[in-house]
């Protein structure tokens, strides 16, 4: 790889808490608005960031039992047997524990999508995501995250990922194309595998213009992206695992008009996947 671009905020952010909320800047407000992403440091600190661990391993290792496709691997089809897992993806923790609802990861990203909304935006879905060492496959493709939802008329979405472990390029931080958030077509989505009952996983063609710009987190902190930029994540080539917990934002409108057709974005949700795909 040569000269990769990364974006990286060296700023601690503690002194920008208070309580559950999280100040950020009227200048992070425009670049998220402008560029489709913000990363914020010390978004939340090791005490309150400890005590989810545990939870984290538990759904990874698949010990939450019924899970069906909410438990899979985003890089394989499904079907893979699990020791073959190498992008673990557990869905809507919170709602098969309830111990983890109302969260602080919840609450203090709540304070910041309350501040980069203008209308009343409620958590639509969350996942953990695990990369796990030595895993070069463990690619998650490149998409927009619109790609993969009903389309509604309002689409705001603010999706905070949550590093549990530090995420760099060696195992497969973030990566996303600024600028793609501002085009005004969604670009087509495809199945990675045979179709979405093969597979959840959606995958985009890049085009030349695409500059990728890589965004590694230490432990602790976020990263933000829309609903638009063209993102995803590489392999992770390291020794260390790459732990993510990822939490959506949208307006509470949008939210109502997806759980009226069935969709709460698990995996076994009763919808025509292919219907789905833009
Ligand atoms: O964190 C990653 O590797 C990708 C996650 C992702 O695509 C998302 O949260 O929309």
């Amino acid at each position: 790889m040569t000269n990769p671009q990364r974006s990286v905020n060296n700023q601690s952010g503690e002194h920008r808490r208070n309580g559950n909320q999280y100040s950020i800047t009227p200048e992070e407000i425009e670049q998220f608005s402008r560029e489709g992403y913000l990363s914020l440091n010390g978004f939340l600190t090791e005490q309150e960031t400890a005590p989810l661990d545990p939870w984290f391993d538990h759904f990874v290792q698949g010990k939450e039992p019924g899970m069906e496709k909410d438990f899979c691997d985003m890089s394989q089809p499904y079907g893979t047997p699990v020791e073959e897992f190498r992008l673990v993806n557990a869905m809507l923790p919170s709602k098969y524990r309830s111990e983890l609802v109302n969260n602080i990861f919840y609450q203090v990203a709540q304070s910041v999508a309350d501040q980069l909304y203008t209308g009343t935006a409620v958590m639509d879905y969350e996942q953990f995501l695990a990369k796990k060492p030595q895993k070069e496959q463990a690619e998650f493709a490149m998409h927009q995250d619109l790609g993969y939802w009903p389309k509604t008329e309002n689409t705001w979405t603010a999706t905070f990922s949550l590093a549990l472990s530090d995420s760099d390029l060696e195992n497969g931080c973030l990566q996303v194309c600024p600028g793609t958030n501002k085009e005004t077509e969604l670009r087509k989505h495809q199945p990675k595998d045979e179709g979405r009952d093969d597979s959840h996983t959606l995958v985009i063609e890049s085009k030349a213009t695409d500059k990728v710009v890589y965004l590694p987190v230490k432990r602790g902190a976020v990263t933000i992206h829309d609903e638009r930029i063209v993102h995803g994540s590489g392999g992770n080539t390291s020794s260390q695992w790459r732990k993510t917990y990822v939490m959506a934002f949208r307006d509470e409108q949008t939210v109502q008009q997806e759980r009226a057709i069935g969709f709460t974005h698990s995996h076994n949700d009763d919808v025509n996947w292919d219907e789905i795909i833009h």
